[in-house]
């Protein structure tokens, strides 16, 4: 930066210092009014109550995301930095990587979750969705989170990995705490890693090769140490971040989805008409909710980031969400426009870590939306929705819904 670009003021701009808490309940139970707030204070701003840096506009997150080797992940994506404090568990080796380690480990994820392998899982994802809906016929009124929103991923993510079936009650709390360790140490992370023991016992447990059942993605991942890709001691790290990234996720993708439909019935009646707009209708939910809200990166430099000057070893915190709804960006932000062109949101991340698994999470988002357009004529909400509140993830605790059939 030269001085001459801010000759007249005789510095850069000052960086706006913010009071607000992103990690409060408060703030979780509605946080689009302070998401305006944090756009419009600036490019970048300071969060004096966790000591980091923030970026909510869309232009800053997507240049963070895309500047993997300044604003790093080897220090962690969450506000612990890995050089300062000892990691609550060992690091993934394709999320808390930079390049050249990240590398070699993604290309195995990536692989492992291909275009040809969604081929393979396709008619069996579609099965269980078509099953689910049967179920949900016949009882007309459930909750919408546990019968649809978990109950679908669970029925298909753990045999599709190749997990046994028993101790499967541990997959949702083991994500909810990896979710919930990303943030401050306020209560929601400090309950969560003090009751992680039986979890992360249960997790270490199924990672191992002889635990996971042939032909599938757990499985898929130990083949790559025969081919000298891995090794041993890499595999069950891997399958571990499939464990902790591949369910609760699609779970508050899907529920997500649900909550827009049932909310705007006039979309719903558009997936109706025409249910090829399911793909589409759970891409923009994923924009619309960004059932991840935030990550962190660390700078491993001083930058310069929207005319803002950033020391190296800062953490910066990315407002996935609040840049899915910029209107420097998008048109109508907080509109559900299951037509809209959703490409370049950033509710999957952007740039070489952009979610590995996004194939197996569209898969089953356009599967459940494509049977439920076919089957069901009418989805009313019938009672009050229930926030279920993480530092990360963004979705409902339970969701009353009654459903009309087609
Ligand atoms: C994207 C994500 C979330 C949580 C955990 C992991 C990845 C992992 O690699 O363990």
């Amino acid at each position: 930066m030269s001085a001459a670009s801010f000759a007249s003021t005789g510095g850069p701009p000052a960086i706006p210092h913010l009071d607000v808490d992103p990690f409060a309940i408060g703030f979780f139970a509605d946080p689009f009014p302070t998401h305006d707030v944090l756009r419009d204070a600036g490019p970048v701003v300071y969060l004096d109550k966790w000591n980091v840096y923030g970026v909510a506009r869309y232009a800053e997150v997507h240049a963070v995301l895309n500047d993997p080797m300044t604003f790093c992940s080897s220090r962690g994506v969450g506000l612990s930095d890995f050089k300062k404090e000892k990691p609550w568990r060992p690091p993934s080796l394709i999320l808390e990587a930079d390049p050249p380690a990240h590398t070699r480990t993604r290309a195995v994820l990536s692989r492992v979750l291909s275009p040809t392998v969604m081929k393979q899982v396709r008619d069996r994802f579609a099965a269980a969705a078509e099953e689910r809906v049967d179920l949900l016929l016949e009882k007309r009124s459930f909750d919408a989170i546990a019968d649809l929103a978990e109950a679908y991923p669970l029925s298909i993510f753990p045999d599709a990995l190749g997990l046994r079936p028993e101790g499967r009650e541990h997959l949702i709390p083991y994500a909810s705490l990896v979710f919930n360790a990303f943030g401050p140490p306020n209560q929601l992370r400090q309950e969560a890693i003090e009751r992680s023991a039986p979890h992360q016992a249960y997790i270490a447990e199924q990672c191992q090769r002889e635990n996971l059942a042939p032909g599938g993605f757990g499985a898929c991942i130990h083949a790559r140490v025969d081919e000298g890709e891995i090794t041993a001691t890499e595999a069950p790290l891997l399958v571990r971040s499939l464990l902790s990234a591949g369910l609760d996720t699609t779970v508050n993708g899907i529920g997500a989805a649900v909550y827009c439909l049932a909310r705007f019935p006039d979309q719903w009646q558009r997936l109706r008409d025409d249910p090829t707009l399911a793909r589409n209708a759970f891409e923009e939910a994923v924009r619309f909710e960004s059932p991840v809200q935030t990550f962190f990166r660390t700078t491993t430099r001083e930058v310069e980031l929207g005319g803002a000057v950033i020391g190296e070893g800062e953490k910066v915190l990315m407002f996935l969400g609040a840049a899915n709804r910029d209107p420097r960006r998008w048109d109508k932000p907080d509109t559900y426009d299951i037509t809209r062109r959703t490409s370049g949101h950033v509710g999957f991340g952007s740039g070489i870590h952009m979610c590995v698994g996004q194939l197996v999470a569209r898969l089953e988002g356009e599967v459940m939306l494509s049977a439920l357009a076919r089957r069901i004529a009418k989805i009313e909400i019938t009672g009050e929705p229930k926030r279920r509140f993480n530092n990360t993830l963004r979705g409902l605790d339970s969701l009353p819904v009654t459903i009309t059939p087609a």
